[in-house]
């Protein structure tokens, strides 16, 4: 839907006009925002029809923004306010607690333009003497830097995923065999560079690479290394191996560094070499492994060590004493146990979502509502959850898989729940999760989702700590406390499969197995497509160490409602 396109474009007017010191017109142009954001009508619909001026907010002058929008798909306002103003500091309002009010202080008073004058004032210590800023927000700021630094250059997994599935699709009937490798057969949560290993005829490959429809620049043509930039801008290196070097190769470039540093130590102690042309004798250069991946390591006296482990995260020692995960396997999954249907923000009707799920094989599916106070994305009151009871009792009947009736509810500033216990207990299920109030200190913050566990009321802890990956940190709180506390009250924790959360991460949600609490996938959809995005929680837990048994989505509905009962 183009309704978020366009309230995020409104939004960025306002902010611009707020740096430029206006003070009621963004505030208009806000409130316009909000409202197009979370209303369920398509903005094209009222476009067509000729009733932008009835959606609350939107008044003569914004409605010719929108018009613009929709039929140019820019608005010349928005660029002159552009040019009106440092470029960069579009990029500096992009630090997670720079608004556009401090974002114009800033400007004034030190003169920054864009993040590299940022960093220089936080880091000499000039932010902090600002009226309204402080030591604290100083250190926020550079944090902030950092975080946008490490994603720099970097893409999420969706946005890489598909791009390289379509590319490999591509080159696959000419080669003799393909893989991926880097960290995109790792899974790692972002991605740098797509690379992709083939053995096959060289020239034929490299041709073909080249020529690919979605190049957009041959950065280097080489006869084992071709590096390309695709539409998009990301970046995918081929190399073409010889076969019997295919195995070496595969374990050298699928990394991480970090795991092939004290491999090769290992090869070393024991009288060998290790690269990528394979694994040979030291004393007289004898090849004794290198065509097939799963020999290098067995040479080595290892197990085969899944890519998602190759972090340098113990998984070596594991490897060597034969105890390393059964890993949660790609198609174990049973159901999605975060989805939103149309009663709140999601796009879909209950009966879409659910024949969508149905149609992908899962056996059952938790329509997870938002709750009331959460207004920009169409909570549910009460009266309204009742509803939507309904037509979730009525889709069950219609269709084979099971509807878990589900919500999201709000942990509101205190610990308490958005909802009242009665209702929350008639429910199949119940995620618990915050979305207000991210600035509390560390301690309170600890509290707070305690005192929520505390209620017996939350099966899922949805999306833990908050983080979005490239837009912000998540709140301060104490994890390794939080996951004692569920598992002392029964509170399972979420890895949200949407591909900018992925949160718990990896490090996170292993922490919490070896504490004995269960882990649940959800996908947070908003849409049918988003279904896809268990993919990258599957990933995100096997690169958590976690085993078939230690997530709760592995069950058969009958029981899955036991544990969500017993908890
Ligand atoms: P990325 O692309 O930043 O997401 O991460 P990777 O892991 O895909 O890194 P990339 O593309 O620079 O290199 C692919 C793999 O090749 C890397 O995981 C390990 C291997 N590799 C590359 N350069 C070196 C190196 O200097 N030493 C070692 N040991 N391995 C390397
Ligand atoms: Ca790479
Ligand atoms: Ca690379
Ligand atoms: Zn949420």
């Amino acid at each position: 839907m183009m309704n978020k396109k366009v309230a995020q474009i409104l939004n960025e007017i306002a902010d611009l006009l707020e740096v430029k010191g206006e003070d009621f017109k963004p505030r208009a142009y806000r409130k316009a925002a909000r409202k197009i954001a979370s209303m369920k009508g398509d903005i094209t619909v009222y476009h067509e029809e000729g009733t932008l001026r009835e959606i609350e907010g939107v008044g003569k002058a914004i409605e010719g923004k929108i018009e613009e929008m929709i039929e140019t798909g820019s608005i010349e306002y928005l660029e002159e306010l552009k040019e009106e103003l440092p470029s960069g500091l579009i990029e500096v309002m992009g630090v997670p607690d720079i608004g556009p009010k401090s974002a114009k202080k800033l400007y004034e008073e030190l003169e920054v333009v864009d993040l590299d004058t940022l960093k220089e004032e936080a880091e000499s210590g000039n932010i902090r003497e600002l009226k309204g800023f402080g030591e604290k927000t100083e250190s926020k700021i550079l944090k902030g830097i950092e975080m946008l630094e490490d994603i720099s250059g970097r893409h999420l997994l969706d946005e890489v995923i598909p791009v390289a599935e379509k590319l490999i699709g591509y080159l696959e009937p000419k080669a003799e065999r393909i893989e991926k490798a880097g960290s995109l057969r790792r899974w790692r949560e972002t991605i740098g560079d797509i690379d992709i290993l083939a053995t096959g005829d060289s020239d034929e490959l490299m041709d073909a690479f080249t020529l690919y429809e979605d190049v957009e620049e041959v950065i280097v043509k080489g006869e084992t290394k071709t590096s390309v930039r695709l539409r998009g801008g990301i970046q995918a290196d081929l190399r073409v191996v010889d076969e019997d070097s295919f195995g070496s190769a595969l374990q050298y470039f699928t990394g991480a560094k970090e795991h092939n540093v004290p491999l090769r130590q290992i090869a070393i102690d024991r009288g060998y070499k290790l690269n990528e042309y394979g694994l040979f004798k030291k004393k007289d250069d004898e090849k004794i492994a290198g065509r097939v991946e799963e020999e290098i390591y067995q040479k080595l006296g290892l197990k085969w060590i899944p890519p998602e482990l190759r972090e340098n995260r113990g998984e070596i020692e594991a490897a060597g004493q034969d105890e390393l995960p059964e890993l949660l396997g790609w198609n174990e999954i049973k159901g999605d146990l975060q989805a939103h249907s149309d009663w709140s923000d999601g796009h879909n009707t209950v009966f879409q979502v659910a024949e969508e799920a149905q149609n992908r094989g899962y056996e059952y599916i938790a329509l997870t509502d938002h709750s009331q106070s959460l207004t920009v994305a169409g909570g549910l009151s009460r009266e309204e959850m009742m509803e939507r009871e309904k037509e979730i009792e009525k889709v069950n009947e219609e269709l084979e898989i099971n509807v878990l009736s589900g919500i999201e509810v709000d942990i509101k500033k205190d610990g308490s729940l958005d909802m009242d216990p009665k209702t929350l207990e008639g429910l199949d299920i119940v995620l618990g999760a915050i979305h207000s109030n991210f600035r509390m200190d560390e301690e309170q913050q600890t509290e707070r989702i305690k005192k929520a566990f505390k209620t017996g009321l939350i099966d899922i802890f949805a999306h833990p700590t908050g983080r979005k990956i490239g837009e912000r940190e998540g709140y301060e709180f104490n994890i390794m406390e939080i996951i004692k506390c569920a598992k002392e009250n029964d509170v399972i924790l979420e890895i949200n499969a949407s591909p900018q959360r992925l949160d718990l991460d990896s490090l996170n949600a292993r922490n919490a197995k070896e504490q004995g609490v269960l882990i649940s996938l959800g996908t947070d959809a908003h849409g049918l497509n988003h279904l896809d995005y268990m993919r990258y929680g599957v990933a995100t837990a096997r690169r958590a160490w976690l085993e078939s048994k230690d997530v709760v989505n592995t069950r058969s509905y009958d029981d899955l409602i036991k544990i969500l009962r017993g908890g």
